[in-house]
């Protein structure tokens, strides 16, 4: 059995909307993709590395100072008694363990799976103030009190005004309707009929500002009217298939 590690927000570990990591949710799109079973495990980030620590899992950058920086997703995998992080890496690694699924990175393919997964956080980054900012306005939080007193740490929300947040807004539209332009019109993935890295990329986004803006805000519903509604058949596709996920467990120390 497959445990996915990553970070919750105040949504119960077992509502769909939990997580908000754009990372996590490539992951968790590709094992339902590929129809594998897996447990999800969720934390806070106070005990993030202490956990990864636990379990043996490599770091996947550097803080400012220069340690090591542990990040969600990781896996840990039974069957194989191994555990791997970084987005990439791990459905990399599903995809030669259980080679009979749904290949997320054919082989010829993987230079530019690498750079459309790296250019869509391109894109992400225009949205991202307006995010923080109405994830730190909004009441009750969505996010955990141990998670926000270690985003306060990280400095103050950004101020935005109106017109600031509009251009955002633009910037952010603009970007995915590039990749619209460029995308197979067949769809409903990024590659026409064929399902790739590129897509759980992609959907991690959609799935992390859905967290935010559910169905039955504005936001939301302006997003999937945006370019032909090109992004809610990507989102009806993926959604249409068997859930995946077996158990949902958070850490015993969560205080919310
Ligand atoms: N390159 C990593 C990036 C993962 C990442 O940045 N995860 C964030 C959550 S969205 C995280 O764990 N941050 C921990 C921290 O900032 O301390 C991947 O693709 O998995």
């Amino acid at each position: 059995m497959i445990t996915l590690y990553d970070v919750r927000s105040t949504n119960p570990p077992n509502d769909p909307r939990c997580g908000y990591s754009p990372f996590s949710w490539r992951v968790r799109f590709t094992l339902r993709i590929k129809g594998l079973p897996y447990k999800h495990h969720w934390l806070e980030y106070p005990d993030l590395e202490g956990v990864a620590k636990s379990i043996g899992t490599d770091p996947t950058a550097k803080k400012p100072d220069g340690s090591p920086r542990y990040t969600v997703p990781f896996i840990y995998d039974s069957t194989t008694n191994k555990v791997i992080s970084n987005s990439f890496d791990i459905v990399e690694y599903l995809d030669s363990t259980y080679p009979d699924t749904t290949k997320m990175i054919p082989e010829e393919t993987r230079l530019l799976q690498s750079v459309f997964a790296d250019s869509i956080i391109t894109v992400q980054q225009y949205i991202r103030p307006v995010v923080v900012k109405t994830m730190a306005k909004r009441t009750p939080s969505p996010v955990t009190p141990r998670n926000l007193e270690v985003m306060k740490a990280r400095g103050p929300p950004p101020e935005l005004t109106d017109k600031q947040e509009k251009e955002a807004w633009e910037k952010f539209k603009n970007g995915l309707g590039g990749f619209a332009k460029l995308m197979n019109d067949e769809g409903p993935f990024v590659m026409g009929k064929k399902v790739s890295m590129a897509d759980a990329a992609l959907f991690g986004i959609f799935a992390s500002l859905r967290w935010l803006w559910d169905e039955t805000t504005n936001e939301w519903k302006d997003i999937m009217s945006w370019h032909g509604g090109r992004w809610s058949r990507f989102i009806e596709a993926f959604e249409s298939l068997p859930e995946v996920e077996k158990y949902s467990e958070a850490e015993g120390n969560l205080k919310i």
